[in-house]
């Protein structure tokens, strides 16, 4: 049995025509059934819906053989014992810094002000900033990430942008970008030792998916 750990909503939606490239069909759709594990129509491949948050944890652990996750939730997680293989180009997006509008963020950097930074991803936060030797103050949200600024509960947040339409309607304003985003495959190691060749197929389908 081979087990992929997905998460609902934009991941799961944009990984279903890499899993057709393989030859494989989810029976069942996450967001109108409660069920967690979803068959397909390889007896030996099931899909395990998880938080996204959660997906590189299952990998890692072998609770589920491959995962399909962000960038940015891979960072934060850290890669310990997940082998890497393919960038999959989908649920594209960057990280950046926004800041409330009039906010003067460049003069706060070069003034070396303190900076408090609301971020669900203090890892990636602290290391930009590190990098910049700009020192802040992170503060650790789950969700909208928006209202800190509005709030003066912080200065500047560091979230994930598409559009910018969330930033517009919430009057913030990008200031910096600090990386492109998109989901990778990630394989529990251990997995890829024991079960090579099935592993092998839906790692090699889906860079041929990825390339066309
Ligand atoms: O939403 P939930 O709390 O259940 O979990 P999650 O946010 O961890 O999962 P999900 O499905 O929202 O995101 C899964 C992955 O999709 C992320 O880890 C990213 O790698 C990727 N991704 C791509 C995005 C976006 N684009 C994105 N736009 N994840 C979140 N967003 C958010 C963004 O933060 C903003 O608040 O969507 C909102 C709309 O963005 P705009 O700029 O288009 O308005
Ligand atoms: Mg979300």
């Amino acid at each position: 049995m081979i087990t992929l750990a997905l998460s609902k909503g934009r991941i799961f939606d944009e990984t279903l025509p890499l899993l057709r490239a393989a030859g494989i069909e989810v029976r069942g759709d996450p967001e109108k059934s409660r069920e967690l594990i979803l068959a397909t129509n390889q007896s030996d491949v099931r899909v395990l819906v998880v938080r996204a948050t959660d997906v590189p944890t299952y990998v890692q652990y072998g609770g589920a053989d491959l995962g399909i996750t962000g960038k940015d939730t891979l960072l934060e997680h850290g890669s310990l014992g997940l082998y890497q293989p393919l960038d999959l180009q989908i649920a594209k997006c960057r990280i950046s810094v926004a800041v409330r509008e009039g906010f003067d963020y460049l003069d706060a950097v070069q003034q070396g002000s303190r900076l408090k930074v609301a971020t669900k991803y203090v890892a990636i936060a602290r290391d930009f900033f590190a990098t910049k030797g700009v020192h802040v103050d992170l503060i650790k949200l789950y969700g909208s990430m928006e209202l800190a600024p509005l709030t003066g509960l912080a200065d500047a947040i560091v979230d994930l942008v598409s559009t910018g339409n969330t930033l517009k309607a919430n009057h913030l304003v990008e200031v910096e970008r600090i990386m492109d985003i998109s989901a990778r495959l990630v394989v529990n190691q251990a997995a890829l030792k024991l079960k090579q060749a099935p592993i092998r197929r839906i790692i090699d389908a889906f860079a041929t998916a990825v390339a066309q």
